[in-house]
């Protein structure tokens, strides 16, 4: 059961088992031919599933082609005095069609064009006479493969951001932080830049765990991470560091503006009690914040975390909620 879970949170299994299943196709294609009874063959055995565009002009197919969003574009390799492979050839060189499959429509004596054209990545033909059928089959392949491509590219991507997300607050994980912390600091370095990195820790966590219950510290602690999202910038990072601790990343910030943006948010968790228990019950939260600047003399990206957390430390020793850099 933990497995089916797993993979389903990752974002596997749903999408692509939805994009495989997928019956109704309805996809939107374009016929570039201009043999217009072929095309006119063609257009009414494919729309009996599907939206079809005729045109007959090759170069108004290229615009048609990149100014809309076809699924499938039919392409003949004859056209009246103009190369058909050209078509093809720019339908899959350029940006916006390039995701497109594109069919080649050929004459039984074309064997090397249609070779040159699955040399430039053309996804499939079909020979002339075409085969009712066999034309509505090969376009639906087509137009699975498409989909199913864009569902899994959809489904990595959501995977990739999960993988660096905390699930509880949706702030960065550790993992996101440690990998971009190094990168950071190096480029601070190089520039000659100040960062300054702040540790947060709520004060006396374990009494709220205690006196409300494990899901009302949870949701303290999503409502301390969405505080400190709101005052801080885009280019922060802001990652959930551990248990109840969050780490904020700044860029560029000397000691002043650390300790500047570290009271703003103590200030802001101390200003306004938290809602737990569904909005029934409020308590009091305080946060104790360690800030540490960088120093010419450090090695690395470590030696800031360790000050950061030696002065959180102090912080809690001098009493809590308070910032110490
Ligand atoms: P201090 O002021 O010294 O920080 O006191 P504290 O009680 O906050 O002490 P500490 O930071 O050591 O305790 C953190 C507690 O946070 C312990 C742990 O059970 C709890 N905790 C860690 N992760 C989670 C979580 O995801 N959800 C909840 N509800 N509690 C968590
Ligand atoms: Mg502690
Ligand atoms: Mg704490
Ligand atoms: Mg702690």
């Amino acid at each position: 059961r933990n497995r089916a879970l797993a993979s389903r949170d990752l974002g596997f299994g749903d999408p692509l088992a939805a994009a495989a299943a997928e019956t109704g196709l309805n996809a939107s294609l374009l016929i570039a031919d201009d043999r217009r009874a072929s095309a006119g063959r063609m257009a009414a055995a494919l729309g009996q599933s599907h939206c079809v565009e005729v045109v007959c002009d090759p170069h108004q197919a290229l615009e048609k082609a990149t100014e809309g969003s076809y699924d499938v574009a039919l392409v003949s390799l004859d056209f009246e005095g103009f190369d058909g492979l050209r078509l093809c050839s720019q339908l899959r060189s350029l940006d916006r069609t390039r995701t497109m499959p594109v069919v080649m429509l050929a004459d039984a004596g074309d064997r090397a064009r249609i070779m040159r054209g699955l040399d430039l990545g053309v996804h499939d033909y079909l020979v002339r006479p075409i085969d009712r059928n066999e034309l509505v089959a090969r376009i639906r392949t087509q137009v699975r493969r498409k989909r199913f491509a864009h569902a899994l590219r959809e489904s990595v991507q959501a995977s990739m951001e999960l993988a660096v997300t905390d699930g509880l607050t949706g702030l960065h994980n550790r993992r996101y932080f440690d990998s971009h912390l190094a990168g950071l600091f190096r480029e601070a370095v190089l520039r000659g830049r100040p960062i300054a990195l702040l540790l947060l820790d709520i004060d006396r966590f374990k009494t709220i765990n205690d006196g409300f219950g494990h899901d009302a510290g949870d949701e303290v602690l999503r409502q301390f991470a969405d505080r400190i999202r709101a005052h801080t910038r885009g280019i922060d990072i802001v990652a959930r560091f551990g248990g109840e601790e969050i780490v904020v990343v700044v860029p560029d910030a000397g000691l002043d503006g650390a300790q500047q943006v570290a009271e703003r948010i103590r200030e802001r968790i101390e200003a306004a009690p938290f809602t737990i228990h569904g909005g029934t019950r409020t308590i009091d939260v305080t946060v104790s914040v360690g800030v540490a600047v960088r120093h010419p003399d450090d090695a690395g990206p470590a030696d800031l975390l360790k000050r950061a957390d030696v002065a959180l430390y102090q912080a809690k020793q001098e009493g809590r909620n308070r910032v110490v850099a």
